[in-house]
């Protein structure tokens, strides 16, 4: 495995490879076989743009061919963070059929999170759009590259500016298609690295390798029915693991099923995406699904190809996934998963009162959950603690990571997810809350510990620390508690500092709240279930 990275146990790995879990393929790979079997159906829609299968394989070859020409190959890192285009796809096969490895930023991620990422993986190209929701990425790209030495290319899809045109990097060049690289990458190598919705003060990386990856959306697939008549709508963001593989874009490609792409979340423009394409398969987070409820009663389109709506990434609440189905006319799947792993879902069997109040059980039989107390004891069934698991496509280790880890794992390789759940006696996982020091707003993960880093480094703040606080729409916003070192700081003053530093816009806080000390623990560290109920949060 790479430098950096963390192997399951060579016995553990056997008995997944034994069980026909791990089955030794890759998804450069794959796809060669999806488009032999389906080559002329329809894979891919994405704005005016409609590939076959057989059209797009044949795309990832010749950019997979311009990556090679460019001295990108074998795991080489390679940032990328285009949005919901037909580009995100095709790039990312070409660079698992070179081996080199996709590190999946958000659009939504600025200076200081790309440089981070660039930085920390040691990219050697990062590839943008030109502009995408009024936002120029160039001039990032410029400032990006200057401030991290390994990279040596930036692509740009559209309008390349001063940099290359990623265009160009896959145009026909009047080569027949060359046979896989016999040097290419192994099942059991690293295919590209998600982002951690994690605590730290930076984002980590999880490692996710072909055979993991591929045995994780097969699972989902199966579970979820999917087949060649499946029409897959992508409306997160596609380097978000739920869109990616909970089947997801790869688990319909794999069946000969066709993904279409939505470059926004609201009802009309994804309503309209249904009714024209026919859409069978959609997944999105509670915020936008209560945006879609509203919706279904004025916007005027045929959603009855709807069959099913996932709905996961933060937790819906019974009373609102209750008027999921009757709404929509379509099964509602409740999604319990992390980059990092595990994965859960409701099944199409469950009835209505167990759809709508659990979020679902683990998609392989060889996941194993432990439930445990503060001290790392299991707690009796059905009592609520941090939930650990470990299994064959949940990661060992993040990437370059070896302080962390010691304390992310427990000593028999079980993930600690910082979530606080329930199981069920029928094995089903109802999430009851966090242990981890995560906002969770509208889906998107909010690192408290990264934002109060930003926050304390402005000049009239001597502490910080953040919270999270309910919001009907959003789950939860970001308020920031600040001890003022004189003249305290206004919301928007801190706001255009974080900007100023290159902070995402997601992660801005919302609500200001100045204090003159905060409430310690024991142990002298600030007491965040104290400070919630302070700010108007529940103490839970
Ligand atoms: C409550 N909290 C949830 C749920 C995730 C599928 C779906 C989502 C993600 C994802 C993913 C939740 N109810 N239904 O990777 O494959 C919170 C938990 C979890 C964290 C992981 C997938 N579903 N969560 O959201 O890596 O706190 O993955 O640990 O972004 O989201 O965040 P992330």
């Amino acid at each position: 495995m790479l430098e950096g990275c963390v192997d399951w146990p060579q016995e553990t790995a056997e008995r997944y490879r034994k069980l026909g879990l791990w089955q030794g393929r890759t998804l450069g790979g794959e796809l060669r076989d999806w488009a032999g079997r389906h080559r002329d159906r329809v894979a891919l829609v994405g704005g005016d743009r409609r590939l076959t299968y057989g059209e797009l394989d044949a795309w990832v070859d010749r950019l997979a061919r311009g990556l090679r020409a460019r001295g990108i190959g074998r795991d080489d890192r390679v940032v990328v963070q285009l949005p919901n285009l037909v580009e995100f796809v095709a790039l990312s096969f070409a660079l698992y059929r070179v081996g080199a490895l996709p590190v999946h930023a958000l659009p939504a991620h600025r200076r200081s999170e790309v440089v981070h990422l660039c930085g920390h993986a040691e990219a050697v190209a990062y590839v943008v759009a030109d502009r995408y929701h009024g936002f120029d990425y160039r001039p990032l790209a410029g400032e990006v590259k200057a401030a991290v030495p390994s990279l040596r290319e930036v692509f740009v899809v559209g309008d390349p500016g001063p940099f290359t045109s990623f265009e160009a990097l896959g145009a026909p060049d009047g080569e027949v298609a060359p046979a896989l690289e016999e040097d290419g990458p192994g099942a059991g190598d690293v295919a590209f690295f998600l982002l951690s919705g994690g605590t730290t003060a930076l984002p980590k990386l999880i490692p996710r390798t072909h055979d993991d990856y591929l045995y994780q959306v097969r699972a989902a697939a199966e579970i979820c029915a999917v087949d060649r008549d499946c029409v897959y709508l992508a409306v997160l963001p596609l380097p978000f693991n739920f869109t990616w593989g909970c089947p997801g874009v790869i688990g319909v490609l794999a069946a000969g099923g066709a993904v279409v792409l939505a470059t926004g979340t609201g009802p009309e423009e994804c309503f309209e995406l249904i009714e024209r394409e026919g859409v069978t398969l959609t997944s999105v987070v509670p915020t936008i699904a209560h945006l879609w409820l509203d919706g279904v009663e004025w916007i005027d389109r045929d959603l009855s190809s709807l069959r099913t709506l996932q709905i996961g990434s933060a937790k819906l609440h019974p009373e609102v996934a209750r008027r999921v189905e009757p709404a929509f006319g379509c099964s509602l799947q409740q999604v319990f998963g992390m980059a990092e792993g595990l994965l859960c879902l409701t099944r199409e069997d469950y009835d209505t009162e167990r759809t709508t109040t659990v979020q679902g059980s683990p998609i392989s039989p060889e996941d194993e959950l432990r439930v445990v107390d503060p001290q790392g004891r299991q707690v009796p069934p059905g009592t609520a603690g941090e939930l650990l698991t470990r299994g064959p496509y949940t990661l060992r280790g993040y990437y370059r990571a070896d302080e962390h880890n010691a304390t992310a794992f427990d000593e028999d390789g079980f993930y600690r997810t910082g979530d606080l759940v329930r199981l069920t006696e029928r094995g089903d996982v109802v999430v009851e809350g966090r242990v981890k020091d995560v906002i969770i707003r509208g889906g998107d993960k909010v690192s408290a510990t990264e934002v109060e880093r930003h926050v304390g480094a402005h000049e009239r703040v001597q502490q910080a620390a953040v919270v999270p606080v309910p919001d009907p729409l959003l789950g939860e916003r970001v308020c920031v508690c600040v001890i003022p070192e004189g003249e305290p700081p206004t919301l928007a003053e801190l706001k255009a500092f974080l900007t100023g530093r290159g902070v995402a816009d997601f992660k801005l806080p919302e609500r200001l709240v100045l204090m003159d000390s905060f409430p310690l623990t024991g142990l002298g560290k600030v007491d965040k279930k104290r400070l919630r109920a302070r700010t108007g949060g529940s103490e839970g």
